[in-house]
């Protein structure tokens, strides 16, 4: 399989992490920059937004939620915790955390509009929702260790991108719990290495 991402795509961070700790053989491309015309990812679909994977059989795939489950099934479930109850749990978190990311990218955007073209209204609306996602997160991830799975995952890459993009929203202040949660997952080796360079 080929995986295609550039260096600090949040979205593309999960595919990275998922595809290294799922064991299989997966070629990771960087096919920054994105904003070109005619580039090479255009042959794979209209889209040209990373991650994109091909599939050994020769499909392409883009959303990072199919690439992150189809990375899943190819490696027979190690990317989700055994147990059914932990399943559930784990999707939750998939789900808040893809909400955040979208939320934080969505805002990340919207600030660095030319002022007077982005929207003060939209960008509050995201910023409370970010909130209200840091919230959900200390609840469920406070005094839990680190740990691999869809979820945890996308928090962790969710988190990595507030901290290079929202600096501003402060999401450790009051939630000791989330922090220390973080600081444990960064220590995995494939969280280490994709955290964002800035
Ligand atoms: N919904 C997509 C979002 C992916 C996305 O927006 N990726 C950004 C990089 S972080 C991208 O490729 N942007 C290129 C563009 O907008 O032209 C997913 O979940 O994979």
């Amino acid at each position: 399989m080929k995986l295609f991402h550039t260096g600090n795509s949040p979205y593309a961070r999960r595919a990275r992490i998922a595809a290294r700790e799922s064991g299989l053989a997966v070629e990771i491309i960087d096919v920054a920059p994105l904003a070109v015309e005619n580039h090479a990812l255009l042959q794979h679909g209209p889209g040209v937004k990373v991650p994109g994977l091909e599939t050994d059989g020769g499909a392409y795939f883009c959303e990072t939620l199919i690439i992150t489950q189809h990375l899943n099934e190819q490696s027979g479930g190690r990317l989700m915790p055994g147990d059914a109850s932990e399943v559930e749990k784990a999707r939750e978190l998939e789900g808040v955390a893809s909400l955040l990311m979208d939320s934080l990218f969505l805002r990340s955007h919207e600030n660095r509009r030319e002022p007077g073209e982005n929207s003060p209204a939209v960008i509050e609306k995201e910023a409370a929702r970010a909130a209200r996602c840091y919230d959900a997160l200390d609840s469920c991830l406070g005094g839990q260790g680190p740990r691999i799975n869809l979820g945890t995952i996308a928090a962790v890459s969710a988190l990595g991108y507030a901290d290079w993009r929202h600096a501003d929203d402060n999401w450790r202040g009051g939630r000791d719990g989330l922090a220390a949660w973080f600081n444990g997952m960064m220590e995995i080796p494939s969280v280490a290495d994709t955290k964002p360079d800035f």
